[in-house]
């Protein structure tokens, strides 16, 4: 058996977690990871069949069966995954009938996986009908990305133009826009359900007043969604009290559109 601290998704979980800590995205224990893993590759490290305690699920995950997934833990700070990966990330397999989800390695310390796993699991259902490559789901708190939401109206196509609009290749990179949830209480099964639903139409899901979720096919893809809605986001915020007096025209993200042959959202023009 190999030695489960040289894994790709160990590494890879720490290395994004450090630079989600580094850009200010993940306060304290804001924000939480879930990537799923091959059985297979898991196996290469670990005993599938043995769990070290079984943990209930909270929520029926039946359509998640028999997956594997490395998930962040409650109340662990990102600050702290990259030195401690073992007691700050937990590697799970969820059982046949989704009720309960068996840790195979992990959260040392008697812990469990983040207080937003059902978001996260039913946001990996929503997604995979979408697209079977999906693996990633993660949430953060950037900085200026929340900033805006106390100062830009919390609908959804009015917020994915304005972000479309702070950087040219903002519309190649999220052309399906975001979508938007008002403000709900976090940790609970209707938020899940609520961004689970969201996410069969973007990948990118604001909580307003709160944060950020994102879905994609890789750590990096995913990193790199948030990464560029937050930059949007920063310029929006450096430049919304001055006078605009340049800006992208719709005319010119449709010809990006076409250029990276993206299928994008056209009701949020005004074309
Ligand atoms: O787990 O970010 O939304 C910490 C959070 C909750
Ligand atoms: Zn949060």
């Amino acid at each position: 058996m190999k030695n489960i601290f040289d894994a790709g998704f160990v590494r890879d979980m720490c290395s994004t977690a450090a630079n989600m800590y580094r850009l200010g995205w993940d306060e304290r224990n804001g924000g939480n990871i879930s990537y799923m893993i091959d059985k297979e590759q898991v196996a290469e490290y670990l005993d599938i069949d043995k769990a070290v305690r079984e943990i209930p699920t909270g929520f029926d995950a039946k359509p998640l069966a028999d997956r594997c997934f490395i998930v962040t833990g409650t109340g662990k700070y990102f600050k702290n995954v990259e030195s401690d990966p073992e007691t700050n990330l937990g590697i799970i397999r969820i059982s046949k009938d989704g009720a309960t989800a068996k840790l195979l390695w992990g959260y040392r310390d008697g812990g469990k996986f983040t207080s937003e796993f059902p978001a996260h699991m039913m946001s990996h259902i929503a997604r995979l009908k979408v697209d079977c490559a999906n693996r990633v789901v993660m949430h953060s708190h950037p900085t200026n990305l929340l900033a805006m939401n106390y100062v830009h109206p919390l609908d959804e196509r009015k917020f994915s133009h304005t972000l479309w609009e702070m950087c040219t290749e903002c519309i190649a990179v999220f052309p399906e826009g975001v979508g938007v949830l008002p403000w709900m209480l976090c940790g609970t099964n209707e938020i899940g359900e609520a961004t689970a639903e969201k996410m069969k139409e973007f990948r990118v899901v604001i909580w307003a007043l709160h944060g950020v979720y994102g879905a994609g096919k890789t750590l990096d893809e995913t990193f790199g969604l948030i990464e560029t809605v937050e930059k949007a986001a920063q310029i929006f915020m450096l430049t919304s009290h001055l006078p605009r007096i340049n800006t992208i025209k719709d005319e010119d993200m449709v010809k990006l559109a076409e250029l990276f042959k993206v299928n994008y959202r056209k009701d949020f023009l005004d074309i």
